[in-house]
């Protein structure tokens, strides 16, 4: 009967139809529309907000996303979650300085938002991307409920589990796109965990299906202790940093193991010997030790000041056509302040007793505390949601997730693909650590050490192993790779995550 009449049947297409356009169509109000500060049209379409979990809105944690979706072809190309470190630092941090959508430009004046211009070497460009302020309480991110703000590796890790899974519900036509995590510095505990959490989700048929393909991250640090000390020493000769006399006496004296000299006594050889690679290379900037060291207290004033040596005013200079943050925060951990066990200190706090000294976020505030963006972009306004900062210390937070090399090893041989990557200039974590790691677990070697190349130069050098593990150096880039060297990061990217030859 219905197929007798043509009117009801293309009205019960078009509703069945309208049933699939809803199902399979992001939330609409999550649209981001415009930004303020930019006033162009998007390369592609962005979407944010909320998320809840553990919880219903008021006393769950809202955990808050932007999506930026693939200026080439959102249909196909791979999601790719990134997440920053901390722990408690917000994942704006790689939306704005890293490898976001926009360069941002800072306001002339005090107060005004900065001006958006577009980044060409947006991970836009090959990836659907989606920024998530992790865990609850970080960055826009928030509970009504603070004792959820008590959190560690593992919660975090389940938490975001169960996010994605929200996140994939709401953006069904992203559910059958290849899944990567990427991640850098604390997320270096972040990223393993939550795919070990995802990996057995899939395995126990946990719905939606996420296709999860792999991860990635810089400074992805085994955050064993005796590894990154120990790494730092050798990375310091090699560089010119410290005598050849001295890395002798080093390893007369501590006989390789650098990391229990700070527990040694004061007359000891390997004590005497590392403080004297403290004082070698005190005064550097650990991010970068090719980048000049901005000392507290005044940036603002050493900027005016037209008798600065040029290689001074020069920092940051990149091919981004903004310069690069002179000095950083709470991207990854300050040397000789290893994670262990148990309670972590978080930056805001270190910074206080241990003068880290490096808070330039003015920018990224500026843009995330200005309530016409939060308003745009679908976050809670500053009386809900709390002020955005770089990094926070309004959580309480606990590394209970012991080493991730049992994770890496899980996991690549489970088949899910690996690149770990460092700047081969960041003295922070520095590469030799992530060269070390990633050869101790004894995988064969498949693509022996040999340069890269990005527009038709060597940019870094990589090694590749079986159960699809690879190893790569940035030539010339200090911690937050893309911030330094944001074609060469986006050339490499693109290749690993297409599969091709990097
Ligand atoms: C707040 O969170 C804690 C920890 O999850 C929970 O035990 C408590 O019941 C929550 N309080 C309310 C009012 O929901
Ligand atoms: C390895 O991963 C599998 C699948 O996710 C999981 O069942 C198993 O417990 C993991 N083993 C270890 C040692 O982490
Ligand atoms: C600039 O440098 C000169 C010479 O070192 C110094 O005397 C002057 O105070 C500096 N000015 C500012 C604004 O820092
Ligand atoms: C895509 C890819 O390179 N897959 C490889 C992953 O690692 C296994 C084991 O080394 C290889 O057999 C696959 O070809």
């Amino acid at each position: 009967m219905v197929m007798e009449n043509p009117n009801l049947l293309s009205l019960f297409i078009l509703l069945l139809l309208g049933h699939w356009i809803h199902v399979q169509a992001a939330p609409p109000h999550s649209l981001v529309a415009q930004l303020p500060g930019f006033n162009s049209n998007f390369p592609s379409k962005h979407y944010s907000g909320y998320i809840s979990i553990d919880g219903n809105d008021e006393n769950g944690k809202r955990l808050f996303y932007y999506l930026v979706s693939s200026e080439r072809s959102a249909e196909k190309d791979p999601v790719v979650l990134w997440l920053n470190g901390g722990p408690g630092c917000s994942s704006f941090d790689g939306f704005v300085y890293e490898h976001g959508p926009f360069n941002f430009e800072a306001a002339k004046s005090k107060g005004n938002p900065p001006t958006l211009h577009i980044n060409p070497y947006s991970w836009s460009k090959v990836s659907n991307i989606i920024y998530l302020d992790s865990p609850a309480g970080v960055g826009l991110s928030y509970s009504k409920n603070t004792s959820k703000y008590v959190t560690g590796d593992l919660k975090t890790a389940s938490d975001t589990h169960a996010f994605l899974l929200k996140w994939f519900q709401q953006f069904p036509e992203f559910q059958a796109n290849p899944f990567y995590i990427a991640g850098e510095s604390y997320a270096g505990i972040y990223v393993p965990t939550l795919a070990s959490e995802v990996a057995k989700g899939i395995q126990s048929g946990t719905k939606p299906v996420i296709n999860f393909k792999g991860y990635m991250g810089w400074e992805m640090v085994s955050r064993n202790e005796y590894l990154m000390v120990n790494a730092l020493i050798p990375f310091v000769h090699g560089m010119g940093l410290i005598s050849d006399t001295i890395y002798g006496d080093l390893q007369a004296t501590c006989k390789g193991n650098y990391y229990d000299a700070y527990s040694l006594d004061e007359n000891d050889g390997c004590y005497k010997s590392m403080e004297k690679v403290d004082r070698a290379i005190d005064g550097l900037n650990v991010y970068n030790i090719l980048e000049p060291c901005y000392h507290f207290p005044d940036t603002a004033t050493a900027k005016q000041n037209g008798s600065l040596p040029m290689s001074f005013k020069q920092l940051g200079v990149t091919e981004k056509p903004l310069p690069v943050r002179k000095r950083m925060f709470g991207r990854a951990w300050p040397f000789r302040a290893p994670v262990k066990a148990g309670l972590v200190t978080l930056w805001p706090q270190l910074s206080e007793t241990r003068h880290v000294a490096c808070v330039n976020d003015e920018v990224a505030s500026s843009w995330l505390n200005n309530e016409a963006v939060r308003k745009a972009i679908h976050a809670e306004s500053e009386n809900v949601a709390g002020a955005w900062e770089l990094c926070t210390s309004r959580i309480q937070y606990h590394h209970d997730a012991g080493s991730m090399i049992p994770y890496h090893r899980n996991l690549t041989k489970q088949g899910y693909k690996a690149l770990i990557f460092s700047g081969d200039h960041d003295m922070c974590v520095p590469f030799t650590g992530s060269e070390a790691w990633t050869r101790a677990l004894g995988y064969k070697i498949v693509d022996e050490w040999r340069p890269w190349n990005s527009n038709d130069q060597v940019a870094g050098y990589l090694q590749a192993y079986e159960n699809n593990l690879t190893f790569l150096t940035i030539k010339g880039a200090g911690h937050t790779v893309p911030e330094y060297k944001p074609r060469e990061a986006l050339d490499f990217l693109s290749h690993w995550l297409e599969g091709k030859k990097i």
